[in-house]
């Protein structure tokens, strides 16, 4: 029994009468080498995350090491006296804002008497929560069960102790497959549907190229207003929500940009700090679409004091799904209620565009700013250029963004984008 997507979610127990709601305590641990400072804005993100897997951080708590422990993350003093709060405090769920391997958690959860999780737990279980696409579906039970496979102890049956608190849930309303072997069978099924999705997928995006429509993904942290900005540029009517991580499938709207140009804009799932690998991995083929893409619009919540840390943990997983060599425009989203100093600051240093997507602020000006973008890089190509014409490749390099070169027996094969005339001017030199 769950409420509808809007509200907190609401577990019942088993009897199906009473509504639980897990009592979550938070712990995370600063290195003296890393500081304090951002170890408590990702604490108080763990907080958001937390509540928005629907559990209650009734207790939160930063402890500070010289270094973290192999064995138990913190010391064995730190690890006993939370203990002891946790029975006090009558809590369900250990959060930990840090990532435990999956032997530190083993070991954590044998001194605990409640469930022992980590931030990545915790991110899961709201994409499980989220999930409503087929596509988005398959990929967070993927994802679940490649992050606990190898957190199942003995058969894997105390997978966890609360029925239906964060690590239990699978997408929708499935509850997570807790035995070691049918996991493994499942995990092969799941890889096979989400082939056949990511074939479907191709063959639309190929339909798209065919078009010929520059494609402009919105990309960025979660929350900064990609979902809204959409909205504001082509009246769709996209989910937003203020909670991170409402937007799980990528949806593709067309809007004509001031000059005429039809345009292709994509949204897609919002990035965050230490997003687990496995989700990254499970949902490449919805991030194909950035990947792809001609342009990334990277929108940046502009009122929040964390921007810069944001933006790297953006740019890490760009990297990591091989969009970093994107083109990629920066907008600093809400204007309307950020401290201008730290606005232009960040203009400045990414050579971005103000906005704000709730009133539209700059927002015809960011288009204009697109559409110029677009046309310096328009056209995606793949050129075979022969060996003897380096003029060729040294024109290439000055007036196009080069993506991939290779060289066959031929000359040197180059991926790259231009302009439309350059791209006329090349030709001859296309590889079909
Ligand atoms: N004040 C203000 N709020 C905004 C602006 N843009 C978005 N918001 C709010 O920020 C919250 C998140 O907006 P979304 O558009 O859902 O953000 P998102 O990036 O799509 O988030 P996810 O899909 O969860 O990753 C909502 O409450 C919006 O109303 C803005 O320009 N100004
Ligand atoms: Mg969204």
């Amino acid at each position: 029994m769950t409420t509808g997507r809007g509200g907190r979610r609401l577990t019942a127990t088993v009897t199906d009468l009473e509504v639980v709601e897990q009592r979550a305590y938070l712990i995370g641990v600063a290195t003296s080498s890393a500081g304090t400072e951002s170890a408590e804005r990702s604490l108080a993100e763990l907080g958001r995350l937390t509540e928005t897997a629907g559990s209650d951080p009734v207790f939160t708590e930063l402890l500070t090491r010289a270094e973290l422990e192999p064995g138990l993350l913190i010391g064995k003093g730190q690890a006993q006296r939370a203990v002891e709060l946790s029975k006090t405090l009558d809590i369900d769920v250990v959060v930990f804002d840090n990532s435990l391997s999956p032997a530190q958690q083993r070991n954590l959860q044998s001194m605990f008497e409640c469930d022992v999780v980590d931030r990545q737990a915790v991110i899961l279980d709201i994409f499980a929560q989220h999930a409503s696409s087929r596509a988005g579906m398959l990929q967070v039970e993927l994802a679940l069960l490649e992050y606990y496979l190898p957190r199942l102890r003995g058969k894997g049956i105390e997978l966890s102790r609360q029925a239906g608190g964060i690590g239990t849930r699978g997408p929708g309303e499935t509850k997570l497959e807790t035995d070691r072997r049918r996991i493994l069978q499942r995990i092969s099924r799941l890889k096979r549907e989400l082939k056949e999705v990511a074939a479907t997928r191709h063959t639309q995006r190929k339909a798209r190229i065919r078009s010929k429509l520059p494609v402009v993904a919105l990309v960025g942290y979660t929350n900064a207003g990609k979902s809204t900005l959409l909205n504001q540029i082509t009246d769709a009517d996209v989910l937003v929500e203020d909670q991170l991580f409402s937007t799980l499938d990528s949806s593709v709207r067309r809007a004509e940009l001031p000059g005429g140009t039809p345009t292709l804009f994509s949204d897609t799932v919002g990035f965050i700090r230490d997003l687990p690998h496995q989700l990254v991995e499970a949902f490449q083929s919805t991030l194909d679409e950035v990947h792809n893409a001609d342009l990334l619009l990277h929108v940046v919540d502009g009122s929040d004091p964390d921007a810069d840390t944001q933006i790297t943990a953006v740019r890490s997983v760009l990297g990591e799904i091989g969009a970093a060599q994107v083109p990629e425009l920066f907008v600093i989203n809400k204007v309307d209620r950020a401290n201008p100093q730290a606005v232009q600051r960040l203009v400045a240093m990414h050579d971005g565009v103000a906005i704000s997507a709730s009133t539209g602020a700059g927002v015809h000006a960011l288009l204009e700013v697109i559409e110029r973008d677009l046309t310096a890089t328009a056209y995606r190509v793949t050129l075979e250029i022969p060996y003897d014409r380096g003029d060729l490749l040294a024109l290439l390099h000055r007036n196009g963004a080069v993506i991939e070169e290779s060289h066959t027996e031929a000359g040197t094969l180059v991926e790259a984008r231009l302009r439309g005339d350059m791209a006329t001017r090349f030709e001859a030199w296309l590889v079909e």
